[in-house]
């Protein structure tokens, strides 16, 4: 497959003021006649003929200017047609069969209705179209089919007729005003119900709301109307934008390859971002539905109506959309917590990503297939660049950045540079070096030493950048810290302050400290580097007991047991030292336990260990195996001298109500995170805790909790539980993925075993993704099975991907990447984790997506 390139771009030669798609539906065929007004675009080299984009289709007629042309040919899968300068109308028909389409891109059948999924390159599967997303049209859709099988028939924009045909079958025409890219196509028929309501703008207007699902699952929908009103305010409060149609539409389907999909008034989403209810649904499911449903509203100007150039800059609407969504939950749940997951996630996926053969700047040089570049780098990295030049500007210039932003871009199909020239413009900032962010990968180091002499304390700070495939030389990045200077004695600092290191190396000098203060940097995550230095562990004990930074505190805690899990698996480590380590360890986290000025949704996140992954991340070689012994001999060590108090506070927590507000959810996270303790030092007691949690239990919260303990014990207990809750939920999809990756993602010592038994099970197939990533997503990222010395969790992901390729060509590539770590493993395992993409590289007819993600794996 070709390399293509970003410097390659150059317009396309004709523009499509209107498409008109006219769908005669049927699940084994449907037949679709896309009418195209085309004209040349004077923004582009003229050309003789224009090349449509098909992927699997034939045309069954081609009509140009109303009359039937035999001049096309076909080069490779696109369409090419002879054609003079001047406006054309292009008539051309094609014929598909969503029931055969298991890739789930394009139009497919997902229990019984059909449904689409265009982004990025999927409408080409539908229609012969120019299919890039620089080429905007104005679409208006007919689609007609039987009723009693297709009593509800949606699409983009509003509808604006309706009627009964012959036969039984019923039509419905909708028009969507606003110019767009053929990726934001949407259709929709099948049998659902909608919860509705209305959103009124401010301006004014009334938006009618509908959330489509199957009958049984109408009454789980609430949570996601309240989110959509909710981002629809908060959109027009804190980024000025207001919903441009008359409808809104979601509708969730059971096959889906993502989270969800924006496309202009009609998103489609997969279920789990939709369905909830206490007894099926955990609290970190509904968060994830309150921020997928923002996320894809918010797209509706970040993406939508500014579209993106090409799919390098998919950062522009990816990277920009996640802050949105981030600083919406930010005020939806509150900063704090919020903060230390939006870290954690990017440290655990993105770092690795951004150190490994994947490793790719937020704005990508090439690619050979664009989904694989859906990936944490795009939108997670590209959402913290965005908010480093918000913590530059400060929030209300900020906001006159993206004023500007909108006001010159509305309606065209813009690049990342718009974006950061919009910023400098409206907000006031000089950007040049920032722009490295956008063309550098690799994560920044940056090494902090602190000294103190007399009565000045100097703060010396040095960057690197490492070097990253196809980019070995690094120039340094300006890099936002925020910082804060403690007095030792009264706990306080001087006030917070702001540093742009924006050369390799600066040196600021503090007076009037006559003792060393204590250094809190990089407070809020102001950037999205590594921090390297020698802090001393009474130090960092300090600052997870008085931070004022919730993140700070949080980030002390993590450096604390990260510096102690590091060295311990390193060489010259002695007993002494691995006792002092705890003990360190063991006070602060005794502090938390009993700090009562904390919420119990901080304690919870002060008492979470750093990831496994997190934790390898620091070292240039890691061995699974003993990172993981490290850690949970660690685990069993707190779990038995915090025991009393761990006992204690899953007591006082037990106590709490189960409703939905913020001391309830802190009541069940910190009861989760006892047991997870109390497992690992005392395996007995918790096994007994955790069956009683788990019967008395009146939310999934609670229940998964217990679950996720048990599963991971040995005894009775366990195969009850799991038995019981399989018979509680059986035919809830959603709820029996849980059960697989509880199962798959257990410390169980048989885990292995027990994934390649739930492999057989009659409820598992590789036709659902959520199913698949339930139960090996969760195993491939379940350290101590995946890296089994034997190489046998190796040999199953590759198993898995060579099986699922044929099927889900983006699916199997997204089990790529935990292969491609080979070499920051131990010499041992990273042999047979690299014979096994060498297998998969040997292997006839790969996809376009594994073959790119595998031969870079290993490259
Ligand atoms: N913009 C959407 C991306 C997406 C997607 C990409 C490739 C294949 C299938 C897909 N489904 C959705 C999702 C989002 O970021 O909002
Ligand atoms: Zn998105």
């Amino acid at each position: 497959p070709p390399v293509i390139r970003r410097e390659d771009y150059k317009p396309f030669p004709w523009r499509v003021p209107t498409t008109r798609l006219d769908f005669a539906l049927g699940v084994e065929a449907t037949r679709v006649t896309a009418t195209l007004a085309v004209e040349p675009n004077p923004d582009a080299e003229p050309s003789s003929e224009i090349r449509l984009s098909g992927d699997g289709l034939e045309p069954a007629s081609v009509t140009v200017d109303g009359h039937g042309s035999n001049s096309w040919r076909m080069e490779g899968s696109d369409l090419v047609i002879p054609l003079e300068q001047g406006a054309h109308e292009l008539t051309i028909v094609t014929q598909i069969d969503p029931s055969a389409n298991s890739q789930l891109m394009g139009l497919y059948a997902s229990g019984g209705m059909l449904c689409t999924q265009c982004e990025a390159e999927g409408f080409r599967r539908i229609a012969f179209f120019p299919d890039r997303p620089d080429v905007l049209s104005t679409y208006t859709v007919r689609m007609e089919g039987p009723k009693r099988q297709f009593p509800v028939l949606l699409s983009n924009g509003n509808r604006t007729a309706a009627g009964e045909g012959g036969d039984g079958n019923h039509w419905a025409e909708w028009h969507d005003p606003w110019p767009k890219p053929s990726y934001l196509f949407a259709l929709v028929a099948g049998d659902l119900v909608a919860r509705t309501d209305t959103f009124t703008t401010m301006s004014g207007r009334t938006v009618e709301l509908a959330i489509w699902v199957r009958g049984e699952d109408l009454p789980r929908t609430e949570h996601a109307m309240e989110s959509l009103k909710k981002s629809m305010k908060w959109d027009e409060e804190t980024f000025g934008r207001e919903y441009d149609l008359d409808v809104f539409n979601i509708v969730a389907v059971g096959d889906f390859n993502m989270g969800a999909m924006e496309n202009k008034g009609l998103n489609v989403f997969n279920t789990k971002y939709v369905l909830a209810d206490p007894e099926t649904a955990t609290d970190g499911d509904y968060d994830g539905i309150e921020g997928v449903i923002a996320h894809e509203y918010f797209h509706n100007w970040s993406g939508n109506r500014v579209t993106c150039r090409d799919w390098f800059q998919l950062s522009l609407k990816e990277g920009f959309t996640v802050l949105r969504d981030q600083l919406f939950s930010q005020d939806m749940q509150g900063e704090a917590v919020n903060r230390i997951e939006d870290v954690r996630l990017l440290r655990s996926v993105q770092y690795p990503e951004d150190s490994g053969p994947l490793a790719h700047p937020i704005r990508p040089d090439s690619f050979r297939e664009i989904s694989n570049f859906y990936t944490a780098t795009i939108y997670n990295k590209g959402a913290e660049v965005i908010r480093m030049m918000r913590t530059m500007a400060g929030p209300e210039r900020f906001r006159q950045g993206t004023d500007l932003y909108f006001e010159r871009h509305d309606g065209e199909a813009a690049t990342c540079e718009d974006f950061v020239r919009a910023i400098e413009d409206g907000a006031g900032l000089d950007l040049t070096q920032f722009r490295r962010w956008y063309s550098q990968a690799g994560t920044p180091k940056v090494e902090v030493e602190l000294e103190h002499d007399g009565e000045t304390a100097t703060l010396t700070l040095r960057q690197t950048v490492p070097p990253t495939p196809g980019q070995p030389d690094k120039q340094p990045m300006p890099i936002p810290l925020k910082y804060a200077l403690f007095d030792r004695a009264t706990g306080a600092h001087r006030g917070e302050e702001l540093i742009v290191l924006d050369g390799t190396e600066t040196q600021i000098a503090f007076g009037g400290f006559a003792d060393k203060p204590v250094l809190s940097i990089n407070r809020g995550f102001s950037a999205p580097v590594s921090i390297e230095r020698d802090t001393p562990v009474e130090d960092l004990v300090f600052l997870a007991a008085n931070d004022d930074d919730s993140f700070a505190r949080y980030e002390a805690m993590q450096e604390l047991i990260v510096g102690h899990l590091v060295a311990a698996v390193g060489e010259g480590f002695s007993g002494d030292d691995r006792e002092a380590g705890r003990a360190a360890i063991g006070r602060a986290m005794t502090a938390i336990l009993a700090d009562a000025g904390l919420d119990d949704q901080m304690r919870g996140e002060l008492m979470m260990l750093p990831s496994q992954t997190y934790v390898a991340e620091q070292l240039l070689v890691a061995d699974p195996g003993r990172i993981h012994a490290e850690r949970e001999a660690l685990k069993g060590w707190l779990g038995q001298r915090l025991e009393d108090d761990l006992v204690a506070m899953h007591a006082r927590a037990s106590k709490a109500s189960d409703g939905m507000d913020a001391a309830a959810r802190g009541a069940r996270k910190v009861k989760t995170q006892a047991l997870v303790y109390l497992a690992a030092g005392n395996p007995d007691l918790a096994a007994q805790m955790a069956a009683a949690q788990y019967d008395a239990a009146t939310t999934m919260t609670d229940r998964q909790g217990a679950l996720m303990v048990l599963a991971g014990l040995p005894g009775i207990e366990r195969t009850n539980k799991l038995i019981e809750f399989y018979n509680r939920y059986r035919g809830n999809a959603l709820v029996i993925d849980k059960w697989f990756s509880l199962q798959a993602s257990s410390l169980h010592p048989e885990a292995i075993a027990h994934v390649k038994a739930l492999a057989d099970h009659p409820d598992f197939t590789l036709k659902n993704p959520n199913r698949v990533r339930s139960l090996y997503m969760a195993f491939a990222g379940n350290p101590h099975a995946f890296h089994d010395p034997s190489g046998e969790g190796y040999r199953m992901i590759a198993d898995l991907i060579l099986a699922l390729d044929p099927l889900n060509a983006q699916t199997a590539a997204r089990f790529v990447p935990p292969l491609g770590r080979w070499r920051r493993i131990e010499p041992g395992r990273a042999a047979l984790m690299r014979a096994q993409l060498e297998r998969i590289a040997a292997t006839p007819g790969l996809s376009r997506d594994t073959f790119e993600q595998v031969t870079r794996s290993l490259g």
